[in-house]
């Protein structure tokens, strides 16, 4: 029942049913200190500034802004994800729960922030009032780390809250244009109601934030690049929660 209230309350957030080309996320987004010389490699830009909260190298470059996250997925052989092609892998096989693991949320799972708007919490397994060290927690059903929380993850599509009622069944791959870039997964500032799967976070592409990452998607044809393969026969469909 739960489930079924979430989606009367988030319809335009569904983008299911839909079908997403089978790809691979890289989880090669880690590391201020390994990633942010290579985005400054990617884009000739100045190096993303270090957020005001302690990094190693082993937690997610923050920071960057739409055109660097897509001019270094670019530039290492692979793109952003559409938001689509984000969503069902966030859910890692499991369709129609809230969370990439289930209905409820809690600091055992994910990085996030205080229950209501704003700013970091320590609880529990959740030891970061900033960005956790990528891998902290359990992975989703795909293997991939940190879907939910940690840092925002920019996402290649134009933000339009009415797309899904329009978008093709298969591939969307959102607006033509837009003035803002959507965001998905929630981060280490925010309450957990911005986790849920579903959920299209969105900012105009330029602005820098400590919440704001990435991660790169490379197309399963790219086997050299195939980190985590998905198979033909995994269901690529994200199913609609049933009403009820
Ligand atoms: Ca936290
Ligand atoms: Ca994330």
């Amino acid at each position: 029942m739960r489930a079924a209230r979430q989606c009367l309350l988030c319809r335009r957030e569904l983008p299911s049913p839909r079908d997403v080309d089978q790809g691979i996320l890289d989880d090669d987004h880690r590391g201020h200190g390994g990633a942010v010389p290579r985005v400054h490699a990617a884009t000739g830009n100045a190096v993303p500034p270090a957020p005001d909260f302690s990094q190693g190298d082993d937690h997610p470059v923050v920071n960057v802004t739409w055109d660097e996250a897509d001019a270094y997925c670019r530039w290492a052989g692979g793109r952003l994800p559409t938001e689509a092609e984000w969503e069902y892998a966030a859910r890692g096989g499991k369709e129609g729960l809230i969370f990439p693991w289930g209905d409820t949320v809690s600091h055992e799972q994910a990085n996030y922030g205080k229950e209501e708007c704003c700013g970091g919490l320590v609880s529990g397994r959740d030891r970061w009032v900033g960005t956790a060290p990528v891998g902290s927690f359990d992975p989703d059903g795909f293997g991939l780390y940190d879907m939910a929380g940690n840092a925002w993850e920019w996402c290649a599509d134009w933000h339009d809250d009415e797309y899904y009622g329009r978008s093709p069944a298969a591939d969307p791959q959102g607006p033509s244009s837009g003035q803002l870039r959507v965001l998905r997964g929630g981060s280490w500032y925010y309450w957990p109601v911005k986790l849920r799967a579903s959920f299209r976070g969105k900012s105009v592409p330029s602005l820098r934030s400590a919440g704001f990452g990435f991660r790169c998607l490379r197309d399963a044809s790219l086997d050299a690049f195939s980190l985590f393969p998905l198979t033909h026969e995994q269901a690529l469909s994200c199913r609609e929660v049933a009403d009820e």
